[in-house]
């Protein structure tokens, strides 16, 4: 049988792909379960991770032909195990970079949140048609996605159905690129993610959204301690030599 999910290694660069196409990707549970094994593996394995939809679009959302056959208590436990495999992204080993064409919808939108970088192509288009549906986020978007985008306009978009086409969303900071091919520039910066030194990976993912949720003295204290993590390691010492001996690209190059 077919993979609900595929992977593929390129180098240290793992490509993960949601493979339902003729549902437009709708994230049902075994798709779910498999998406959970997969990131699992490439955490273990890969230095980043190009997640990104088969077919004609990223993702429909939540399967919405299983979602109506659950009960409320059903629906809680659904929604926490959401929080729990895209929280294995958010807050995993190795970043995670969104590549996005067609549909980014409802729970695609709220995967696509928990990665670190989100690349669109000029078909992407971002809504949250939970609010047209009469159900509600799930997924982690009322945190992830409304401190992207802001909660007014995410209270736009739940309540007027409205979606955000690729400009607006790079508008609106939802997306930082928009190139004609989206896989194909997801997987470059990978690449280039991957020769990041763990310890600044480590600060980025682990430290920074953390710090976003602290007062201010206290995020500035921990920047301090990641600092004094990362800065007397080996690798801050040989990449800073290597630049005073003109052996690494300027800043920007
Ligand atoms: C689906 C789903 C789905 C498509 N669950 N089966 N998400 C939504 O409300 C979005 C619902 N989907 C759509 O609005 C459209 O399908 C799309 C804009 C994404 C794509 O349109 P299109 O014209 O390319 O495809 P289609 O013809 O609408 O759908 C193709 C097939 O996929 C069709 O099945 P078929 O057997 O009739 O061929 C659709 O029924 C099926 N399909 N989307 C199940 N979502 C943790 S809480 C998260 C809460 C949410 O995510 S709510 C948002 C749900």
């Amino acid at each position: 049988m077919e993979p609900l999910v595929t992977i593929e290694h390129e180098g240290d660069v793992a490509l993960i792909g949601l493979n339902r196409p003729s549902k437009r990707n709708a994230i049902s549970d075994a798709l779910l379960a498999e998406l959970e094994q997969r990131v699992a593996e490439a955490q273990g394995r890969a230095r980043a991770m190009v997640v990104f939809g088969h077919g004609p679009c990223f993702s429909a959302g939540l399967d919405l032909a299983e979602h109506k056959a659950r009960t409320a208590e059903e629906v809680f436990w659904h929604s926490r195990g959401w929080h729990r495999v895209f929280r294995g992204i958010r807050e995993g080993r190795v970043p995670a970079i969104a590549a996005i064409h067609g549909a980014c919808v409802g729970g695609g939108l709220e995967l696509a949140a928990a990665c670190h970088i989100r690349v669109a192509d000029p078909t992407a288009f971002f809504a949250l048609p939970e609010g047209t549906r009469g159900i509600f986020v799930g997924g982690g978007a009322s945190v992830h996605v409304a401190r992207l985008l802001g909660a007014a306009r995410m209270t736009d978009m739940m309540l007027t159905g409205r979606a955000l086409d690729a400009t607006a969303a790079e508008r609106a900071g939802l997306v930082t690129y928009v190139e004609p091919d989206a896989q194909a520039k997801a997987r470059e910066l990978a690449a280039k993610v991957a020769q990041a030194a763990p310890l600044t990976v480590l600060g980025v993912l682990q430290a920074l959204p953390r710090i976003q949720d602290m007062a201010e003295g206290d995020g500035l204290f921990v920047e301090s301690l990641v600092a004094a993590l990362a800065q007397t390691g080996p690798e801050a010492q040989a990449r800073l030599a290597a630049f005073l001996e003109k052996r690494a690209p300027k800043a920007g190059g």
